[in-house]
């Protein structure tokens, strides 16, 4: 079984992530792992912490001569900025009078929530596990899970479609979508250049006031075979753990699957994707002329691209701060204010890619099973021919 977790705080000494049930074999690129955080730390908006991070992931168990050996495999991320917090955030007593309060817990953020939950006096060590920074953790082990994906024929990447009021339409398309990926510089990640241009001028536009902006990313997955998930058991649907994967990110409010906000409107004639056969050759498949239901039906995935949809809200950090309460007067103040990034959509769509790649993964496994990658591979062809055989 496929399990993984993070830990680690953003101004603490390093992030740790943990991924056990990989198959044994499985090549691991320390390259594509490193380039997966640094596209994460990518996009116009960001703050000044990403000026300081140079993430890279530093494996420690679970890995030997660039293969996978069926261990868990754990995989250390530095703060770099742990140097400026050390006094501020010891794991010893340290001193008291260096801890950093957060007064005034933000709208929006976990600050206010967290402290009561937790009884915490202020909102300091709330903001230190809520911050968004804990998803490169997530991206490292993605990455693997990626990895995995491409021994059996599946892609995943994202793009981003909205940012503030500005939104891309139509849809874009996989081979689109990969040429973003080649990018050595990423600006919003959005496949249009002129859409992008207007992308940008939102972000200016709240950079100037002191404001901040949401966003829609898509992810899309590219070559996932019909039948990873089930109706069969609530929890095991695809859509249902997917949407569970997204909305676990930062900032995420809504999840969308294929045209599901427009569906609901719409007469079913417009909405469901109808059913055609086609015979090449030796091979037959199933088609769709369009794909409303974004790659999966009846919480089954149906052979099509998955595509999923994460809506993000706009940063709760605010340099002109929203009205809050001060945490030990409870007279009114403005929200704290240390640092942040304005606009984090295309590195959100990074860090949901790496969700999404988990989830499918994890599917895959408990569909294919294996303990070594050629078992798994050998299990999964035999799963090929038996649908070509259909
Ligand atoms: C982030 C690092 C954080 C934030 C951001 C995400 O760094 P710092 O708090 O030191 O500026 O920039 O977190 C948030 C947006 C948030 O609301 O907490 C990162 O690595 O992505």
């Amino acid at each position: 079984m496929l399990r993984y977790f993070t830990a680690g705080e953003s101004h603490g000494e390093a992030l740790v992530a943990f991924i056990s049930g990989l198959p044994a074999g499985l090549k691991v690129d320390q390259s594509f792992i490193d380039r997966e955080l640094w596209r994460r730390q990518q996009g116009y908006g960001r703050g000044g912490r990403m000026k300081i991070e140079r993430d890279t992931a530093h494996i420690l168990s679970g890995v030997r001569h660039g293969m996978t050996i069926g261990s868990p495999v754990s995989v250390q991320l530095e703060n770099r900025d742990w140097k400026n917090w050390q006094e501020a955030l010891p794991v010893g007593e340290g001193d008291p009078a260096r801890h950093k309060r957060v007064a005034s817990p933000r709208p929006g953020h976990a600050d206010l929530a967290g402290a009561l939950k937790y009884n915490f006096p202020e909102a300091r060590y709330v903001l230190e596990r809520a911050s968004a920074r804990e998803s490169a953790a997530r991206v490292a082990v993605g990455a693997l899970a990626k990895s995995f994906l491409r021994e059996l024929g599946i892609e995943v990447l994202s793009h981003v479609v909205g940012v503030g009021a500005v939104s891309l339409n139509p849809q874009a398309s996989w081979e689109q979508i990969q040429n973003l990926f080649k990018r050595e510089e990423i600006l919003l990640n959005c496949v249009d250049a002129e859409i992008e241009q207007l992308m940008k001028d939102e972000v200016d536009k709240v950079l100037k006031t002191g404001d901040s902006v949401g966003g829609v990313f898509e992810v899309v997955a590219h070559g996932v075979p019909p039948g990873l998930g089930t109706y069969a058991q609530w929890d095991e649907r695809l859509d249902a753990q997917l949407a569970s994967a997204i909305m676990s990110l930062q900032a995420v409010k809504a999840v969308e699957i294929g045209s599901g906000i427009a569906a609901a409107a719409a007469p079913g004639s417009a909405v469901h994707d109808e059913i055609g056969y086609s015979v090449d050759g030796n091979f037959t498949d199933f088609t769709r002329t369009r794909n409303n239901a974004g790659g999966i039906e009846g919480g089954v995935s149906n052979g099509e691209e998955i595509r999923v949809r994460g809506y993000l809200k706009p940063i709760s950090t605010l340099r002109r701060p929203l009205q809050s309460v001060d945490f030990e007067t409870r007279q009114p103040v403005s929200a704290a204010y240390e640092r942040s990034d304005v606009c984090v959509v295309p590195a959100a769509g990074v860090a949901a890619e790496a969700m999404v790649a988990l989830t499918l993964s994890r599917c895959a496994l408990e569909k294919f099973g294996g303990d070594s990658m050629g078992e798994t591979v050998r299990n999964f062809q035999g799963y090929r021919a038996q649908l070509q055989s259909y």
